[in-house]
């Protein structure tokens, strides 16, 4: 089976995601694109032979529509997913699933009257080979009782529209999601620190920000957030045990020998230094639309990230340390 897939957001990672569906992941297809600039729309569903409609709601509603992604900003998430629910169809939504934790709490009543899962969360780290080989150590005992993690999370510049808050539900809502996915537990905790800014952002935006939080069980997470750091795409993760350490690897890149000096490349982007996961990603999700399944990252995931995000938001103005009340997790998403 082939699933017709229909892309709401055509804009940076849309288009890249259309063009692995093209390309790249076997059993699916581009059926039908939209995008609040019809232009856009148009422009990538001809790159893809398929057809531009004129909102999310006809993309959901159109007969050869299988599945929907949804590529749009964050803000526009939730009403796109919620009409995809409202429609029966499985839709994999980009992070962060929305904005507010309230909007994730409305998805998961939606989908828990549908009867099954529908959504997946598009927190791709979990199909890093990196990432994937840190959580099976972890897993068989490898360090023993994880203590502490270690993380950073660099870009090289951020556009002026990028503010303070997003540093948490834009950039941290990755490893957010990935801590909880390593360490199997929820984050109780959440404060943020404010570090000497660097001189190179917009005078609006707080850069660096040092995030803390403490899991359920004690464990420390410390992550450095940096979104012009002007070198490149850097993301680091250490998890620290009783018994030994475990260090995502740095991306493969040859070594240059020359003029004297050793070294290699870094990342400029998520799109390179994520791409295989991507690619993961999608195949992933579509091989399971085809089998009638649903897997990866839940609504329930994109929920717990969205509570430990507005904890940290929180902390971004009182640098106080901030509960983050994620309850427990509910048996429909066990
Ligand atoms: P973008 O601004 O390049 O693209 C967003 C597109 O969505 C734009 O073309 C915009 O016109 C369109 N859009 C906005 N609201 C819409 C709506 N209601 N209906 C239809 N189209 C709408 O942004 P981007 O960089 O492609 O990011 C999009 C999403 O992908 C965000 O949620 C972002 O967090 C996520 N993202 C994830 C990663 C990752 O590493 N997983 C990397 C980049 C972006
Ligand atoms: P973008 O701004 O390049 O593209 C967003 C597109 O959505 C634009 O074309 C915009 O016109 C369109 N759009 C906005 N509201 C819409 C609406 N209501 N209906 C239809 N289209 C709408 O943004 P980008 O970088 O592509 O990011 C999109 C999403 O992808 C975000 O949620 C972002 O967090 C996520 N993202 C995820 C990454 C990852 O590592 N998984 C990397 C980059 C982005
Ligand atoms: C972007 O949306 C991503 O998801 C990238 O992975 C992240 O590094 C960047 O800060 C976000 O804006």
């Amino acid at each position: 089976m082939t699933v017709n897939v229909g892309v709401i957001g055509a804009g940076m990672i849309g288009t890249d995601h259309m063009r692995r569906l093209d390309r790249v992941v076997s059993g699916a297809r581009v059926a039908a694109v939209t995008d609040i600039d019809p232009a856009r729309a148009a422009e990538a569903a001809a790159g893809v032979g398929a057809r531009a409609l004129a909102s999310d709601a006809e993309v959901v509603a159109d007969p050869e529509v299988d599945a929907v992604l949804v590529a749009s900003w964050g803000p526009a998430h939730a009403a796109s997913v919620l009409a995809a629910i409202g429609a029966g169809k499985p839709v994999l939504c980009e992070k962060p699933l929305a904005t507010t934790a309230e909007d994730c709490r409305r998805i998961m009543e939606a989908e828990r009257a549908h009867g099954s899962r529908l959504v997946q969360v598009g927190f791709m780290r979990r199909y890093d080979t990196g990432y994937r080989a840190m959580k099976e150590l972890i897993d068989e005992g490898a360090i023993g009782v994880p203590l502490m993690a270690h993380c950073a999370h660099r870009n090289p510049t951020v556009p002026e529209a990028y503010h303070s808050e997003m540093a948490t539900k834009d950039t941290a809502i990755h490893e957010i999601d990935t801590l909880r996915w390593l360490l199997g537990e929820e984050l109780a905790t959440a404060q943020i620190i404010r570090p000497r800014r660097t001189s190179k952002r917009f005078a609006h935006l707080v850069d660096p920000q040092l995030l803390l939080f403490e899991t359920e069980s004690g464990a420390r997470i410390d992550l450095e957030v940096f979104v012009n750091c002007q070198y490149g795409y850097d993301i680091r993760c250490e998890v620290v045990g009783e018994d030994g350490a475990v260090r995502l690897p740095e991306p493969q890149e040859a070594v240059l020998h020359a003029a004297g000096r050793s070294g290699s490349s870094v990342h400029q982007d998520w799109k390179r230094r994520f791409g295989a996961a991507f690619d993961a990603e999608v195949q992933a999700w579509a091989d399971a639309v085809a089998a009638g399944r649903i897997e990866g990252p839940s609504a329930w995931d994109g929920y717990a990230a969205a509570m430990v995000g507005d904890a940290a938001v929180h902390s971004l103005e009182t640098g106080e340390v901030v509960p983050t009340k994620v309850e427990e997790r509910p048996d429909f998403y066990a």
